[in-house]
Formats: structure tokens, C-alpha cells, sequence
């Protein structure tokens, strides 16, 4: 059986970018500096520079830099983007958040957009609304909803039509002060004009796929919640002032499941105030590195960093996604066929599933008891198990007594025996993909997401909770 792509994969899925410029590696020269004045620049260090084209040591001294600064100060590493040289990609590759000043889109026509002008340009737009709530969660547009969520689309996106400066001040169709609107649109579906007005763009552009240009205006108070992207994110401060916090991809945020549709995003409402009942693998609270960006500021945010976005003064930005080499082995992975027919009767397809989610923990050199408890616990538990009244999942109870009786009748040794050849030629397929995920956190974070897709394609999605319920239960090894 081939494997499909039901389940949300990496991170907030992204449409294509179709005209994407050719992209320019340049070598590297950088000058230093963080918030708390310890420089790296000094005269030498920037002939040092300058003048050598060695790429090995100019890298080892800018690896070494990011380790100096990034040892000494919580604060986010600061570079001045004009010195000749410079290399956008350089900086990316690192994966560390770092902010830009003097940076490419100084020269973009887009650097002059301003309210007034851009509704010259734009007319009206269509904006996500929130009444009472500046937090946004997701930015869909009609997706079908799973059927595994038990609410409406409505209840996550509203979008109206609005002028650039009703967004601002609030008032769309509604004169309701607490009406929070936020346009974030992939420029590429706009006029080419506003393509032509973020030139020259190049050196954002670090993959010959997977590539997206937004724009985003938003008034002050609103807020992105805390989430992460399968991308490189060069994000770019036109006008107004945002807080980014962030947060590395080791940090336990209870995420949404896959099939939510707010997958991607903490559970945590509250960062700083942690209700540890709910989530009990929490400390009291997360601490993140905050990182406020003003008009010509440039915020190079790593893939998979977690960030929550605060809009403190009325806001255009323009941002570039890439996607990360992470997001293409997923694809591959995911496109892999899971060793299973969907025809077989559900008791031998859940089992099957759960012997593959085993093995495929054992080679990865995980403990597969603990990969699925931690992801029932942090995933699941909180939206249904923790208070089934007010439960956000629709967790039937014919699904539970099914996974509960195939998960208690059976002879796992038995099973195993049978069918660990067929699982064994599968994983021989995914197993060098995974492993060449080298940050671990992101391996374990995306190797939930695809046990989540295993569960749903094998087993279907309104049993994917009771599923991973037994599992965690009962254990798999
Ligand atoms: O600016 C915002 O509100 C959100 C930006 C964001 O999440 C991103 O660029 O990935």
C-alpha cells in the first residue's frame, strides 16, 4: 500500500512559490556584534576576513563566533549585513537566530510601503477576524476539516474584506473595538508588482524549490501563538515593531496532533504560568529569547525554533520561507510505501502498525514504550483524557472498545514473529532517511508526526486517539 499525505507533515503546510529568481552563493565576511557589546569586529578580525578567501577558516571563525557570543549572552546573535561578502545563506546554514541590520531589503522598493501606499496598491484585501481575541492560531483557508476534530471551520478561520487601513485600526465590518484583523498573504498571489518591489531577493532564495514570499500587516496587540515551520525563515521588518520569542526545537511544547488543525502549534496557552496538571512534563514556565525587530531590521529565524510573534506597534513586514532539507526527507518518507494492505482486517492492521512503530523506534535507537507514551501524553491527553466534557477531539467510544479488545487479545511474540520480515523491508526503506535528520529533537518531533500518519492511514483517523491510547497503555515492546 502506498502512503498518503493525510496527516499534516513537518510543520503549517506552505503553497509553492512558482517564479523563484536563481540563486547566488557568495563567500563569507562578517562583522560581529551582540546586544551586550562584545565584539567580535575588531580590525583584525575584519581584515582577517577581508582578505582570506579560505572558506574552511573563514567558517571555522564564524562557527566559533556564534559559539563565543551564543555561550556568553541569552541574547540573539546581532550582525551588520553591508560588509562585503556577507552570504545570507552562511548565516542560515548555522541554525542560530540571528538579527540583521543593513540588510538587502534596505535597497527593495518595499522598504518605503507604508499603510497609505500600500492600500493604494492592494484595494481591499481579505483578512483574518477575531473578535475579542488578538491570538491567531492558524492561517488556513477551507481546508476540509478532519473529521478526528469536533469543531467548525468557522470556529478557527473568519476572513473578511477590508482597506489596508481598516486593518490597522480594527474596524472592519464590524465597529467593534476588540476586533482583531490580520492580512497575511504569499505575495506571489498578489499583483507582480509587489514581486517587483521586494528586489533584489536572491540571496533569501536558498533552494531552487519550496520557496515563499508573504506579506503581513497587522495592528499592535496582535499576536501569532507559538508554533514552529519547516523552514529557513528570513523575516523582515518594513514597518511598525514585533516581538519574536523563541524557543529551540528541544523545548517540550505540547503540540497540536497532526490532524488538528492547529498541528504545529503549542497546546500551551500560557508560557509563563504553566497549568502542570495539564501538562505535566512542563516546568512552571518556558523561557524563550526575546528579540524585538524595528523598521529595517532583518530576523533570520532557524527551521524548526518555535516562535510567538507579538505585533507591538501597527506592522508591515515581509517575510521568505525555505523550505528545510528536514521538509524534503519527510516528503521522501512519507511517499515510502508503509508495509500493510488496507484491506486486511483492522485487528491485524493495528497490530501490524504497532510492530512497526516498535521496530522503527529500535533502529532509530529510541525506546518505542516511551516515544508513544510521550507522544499520547503531550499530544493527545491534553485535549481529550485531561477533561473529556470539554474535550476539542471527537474520541468515539466504539473505537476505544475496539483498540481495547485487539490490544488485549493478542500474542505480541506471536505476531512479531510473523510479520517482522515484512515490517523489516519497509524500514530498510526509511530508516537512512531518518537517520540523516541529525539534530535529535527535530528526529523525534517529526518521527511522532509520522507515527501520527501511520496511525491514521493504517488505522483510519477517528481511531488514531484510541490507538495511541493502548499503545501507551499497554506498551509496545
Ligand atoms: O509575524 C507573524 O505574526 C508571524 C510570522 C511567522 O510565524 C513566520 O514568519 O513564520
Amino acid at each position: 500500500m502506498e502512503s498518503c499525505c493525510a496527516v499534516g507533515r513537518c510543520g503549517p503546510r506552505r503553497p509553492g512559490w512558482p517564479d523563484r529568481p536563481d540563486q547566488v552563493l557568495t563567500s563569507v565576511t562578517l562583522r560581529l556584534e551582540n546586544n551586550s557589546r562584545m565584539y567580535l569586529s575588531t580590525t583584525a578580525t575584519r581584515k582577517l576576513f577581508a582578505w582570506s578567501l579560505n572558506g574552511i577558516l573563514l567558517s571555522f571563525a564564524v562557527y566559533y563566533a556564534f559559539y563565543k557570543l551564543g555561550s556568553q549572552t541569552k541574547d540573539v546573535i546581532r550582525l551588520d549585513a553591508s560588509v562585503a561578502g556577507f552570504s545570507y545563506r552562511k548565516v542560515a546554514e548555522l541554525r542560530r537566530p540571528t538579527l540583521l541590520t543593513s540588510t538587502i531589503a534596505d535597497k527593495w522598493k518595499a522598504s518605503t510601503w507604508t499603510a497609505q501606499n500600500l492600500h493604494e496598491h492592494l484595494g481591499n484585501v481579505s483578512a483574518y477576524r477575531q473578535l475579542g481575541d488578538p491570538v491567531f492560531i492558524t492561517f488556513h483557508d477551507n481546508k476540509p476539516l478532519e473529521p478526528f476534530v469536533k469543531g467548525k471551520w468557522s470556529d478557527f478561520n473568519r476572513k473578511v474584506n477590508v482597506s489596508v487601513p481598516s486593518v490597522f485600526s480594527g474596524k472592519g465590518e464590524k465597529e467593534r473595538k476588540d476586533t482583531y484583523l490580520y492580512f497575511s498573504q504569499n505575495i506571489g498571489q498578489l499583483k507582480p508588482q509587489f514581486l517587483s518591489d521586494v528586489q533584489p531577493i536572491k540571496d533569501l532564495v536558498l533552494n531552487d524549490y519550496g520557496v515563499q514570499i508573504n506579506l503581513w500587516i497587522g495592528r499592535q496587540g496582535i499576536t501569532t501563538y507559538t508554533h514552529y515551520d519547516a523552514t529557513y525563515n528570513f523575516f523582515v521588518q518594513i514597518e511598525g515593531e514585533k516581538r519574536f520569542t523563541l524557543f529551540p526545537p528541544s523545548t517540550e511544547m505540547y503540540l497540536y496532533p497532526c490532524l488538528h488543525p492547529h498541528y504545529g502549534h503549542s497546546q500551551i496557552r500560557n508560557l509563563t504560568d504553566i497549568d502542570k496538571t495539564k501538562f505535566p512534563k512542563s516546568s512552571s514556565d518556558v523561557k524563550g529569547i526575546d528579540v524585538v525587530l524595528r523598521s529595517g531590521d532583518m530576523l533570520v529565524l532557524p527551521p524548526f525554533w518555535y516562535h510567538r510573534v507579538e505585533t507591538l506597534k501597527s506592522s508591515v513586514s515581509v517575510n521568505v520561507w525555505n523550505d528545510a532539507p528536514e521538509y524534503l526527507l519527510m516528503d521522501e518518507i512519507y511517499r515510502k510505501p508503509i508495509p500493510l494492505e488496507l484491506d486486511w482486517e483492522l485487528s491485524k492492521r493495528a497490530l501490524m502498525t504497532r510492530l512497526y512503530i516498535h521496530m522503527l523506534a529500535q533502529r532509530l535507537e529510541l525506546v518505542s514504550d516511551e516515544l508513544v507514551e510521550n507522544l499520547f501524553l503531550t499530544r493527545y491527553y491534553p485535549l481529550h483524557g485531561f477533561n473529556p466534557k470539554d474535550a476539542d477531539l471527537a474520541v468515539s467510544s466504539l473505537a476505544r472498545e475496539e483498540m481495547s479488545d485487539i490490544c488485549s487479545s493478542v500474542n505480541w511474540n506471536e505476531h512479531a514473529q510473523k510479520f517482522s520480515g515484512a515490517a523489516d523491508r519497509g524500514l530498510r526503506e526509511i530508516i537512512p532517511l531518518f537517520s540523516k535528520i541529525a539534530d535529535t529533537s527535530i528526529r523525534i518531533l517529526l518521527l511522532g508526526n509520522y507515527i501520527e500518519h501511520l496511525a491514521n492511514t493504517c488505522i483510519g483517523t477517528e481511531r488514531v486517539y484510541s490507538f495511541l491510547e493502548q499503545c501507551q497503555r499497554t506498551g509496545l515492546s
